[in-house]
């Protein structure tokens, strides 16, 4: 008798214990690859805020920090090994995953085309099959690239000039001439400073955040490309929740990707506010100008088709128009 009603105990405990299983709340730790001090930071912290006040009891997310806790160039790594769960970070930042990642910067049709048009599956095929990673939501669009100068050009040759990149520029700045030299974003102040670059490429937004106005002369009009900034889990960790806790991080990331109209008043004031702080225009004629952006985009997409023989012409359907 007492045996049976110590076993009944037993039972009852064990399946109380399964039942807080199913419901206990799980921490996601993320890192930024863009600094601490950048805008992006700000906002995601913002957004974070927001995804643990409303998701207590189910899911949380611990902001561990920007390039100090592991640098700019190794958060996909982390991601795709599971050594933190999620990332906050741009394709070009993890090319060392996968080449397709930079291919993102080709997008002409928004994230929210990519929902309807398969882009969004497509994208999420490769993150998972090539990064053990999904995509979970863009979270900066609508956003030009420039080429920033402290020399002066009258026409796009770059000769004898040496520009900070990321793989975003590489093969475009390099059709100009350019000597480029790979950078993550927070090295590019003392590269400046010092004089070591005469030049960078960089969205028309966020060089505020790290006083680049300081030691900036000139931006290069028209812009090119398509900056996209994502977050990214960890696939094993992504499996690993609960229905309801996927749930969860798919309908506030989506709700997060579903503010990127943001950015294009953003990027209005952002580009008066370099008028302001004395950043010239650089311009060519309609027809160079028009030449330029089209030389930028034959180049982006003819590294990408060589650089993913299969998948680059695939993602071309979804995101070229
Ligand atoms: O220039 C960069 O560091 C870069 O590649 C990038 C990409 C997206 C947003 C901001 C910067």
């Amino acid at each position: 008798m007492v045996r049976h009603s110590a076993r009944l105990a037993l039972a009852a405990a064990l399946a109380a214990a399964s039942a807080c299983a199913a419901a206990q709340e799980v921490t996601l730790r993320l890192v930024s690859a863009f600094p601490e001090n950048q805008f992006y930071v700000k906002r995601t912290l913002d957004w974070i805020a927001d995804f643990n006040k409303d998701g207590k009891g189910i899911l949380q997310i611990n902001f561990i920090g920007g390039p100090k806790a592991i640098p700019t160039f190794e958060v996909g790594k982390a991601v795709q090994s599971g050594v933190v769960d999620m990332g906050f970070s741009t394709g070009a930042f993890y090319t060392n995953v996968m080449p397709e990642a930079d291919i993102l910067k080709l997008s002409e049709t928004s994230a929210a085309e990519q929902r309807k048009n398969g882009g969004y599956e497509l994208i999420n095929k490769i993150w998972a099959e090539k990064g053990n990673m999904r995509y979970l939501a863009k979270v900066v669009e609508f956003t030009p690239f420039h080429l920033y100068l402290n020399k002066k050009i009258d026409k796009p040759d770059l000769t004898g000039l040496k520009i900070r990149i990321t793989p975003v520029y590489r093969e475009f700045f390099q059709s100009m001439n350019a000597q480029v030299m790979t950078t993550a974003p927070g090295e590019v102040y003392t590269a400046l400073e010092r004089g070591v670059i005469d030049g960078y490429g960089w969205p028309i937004h966020a060089l505020f955040d790290l006083n680049w106005q300081e030691h900036t002369k000139y931006r290069v009009d028209p812009g090119f490309y398509n900056a996209e900034v994502g977050l990214l889990i960890n696939l094993d960790k992504y499996k690993s929740l609960a229905p309801a806790q996927r749930e969860y991080l798919d309908r506030k990331t989506l709700a997060y990707e579903q503010q990127n109209d943001f950015w294009k008043s953003y990027n209005q004031e952002e580009a008066k506010r370099q008028a302001a702080a004395g950043i010239q225009v650089i311009t060519f004629d309609d027809a160079t100008n028009k030449a330029y952006v089209e030389k930028a985009k034959e180049v982006g997409w003819a590294n990408a088709i060589k650089a993913s023989p299969v998948y680059g012409p695939q993602l071309r359907k979804v995101l070229a128009k």
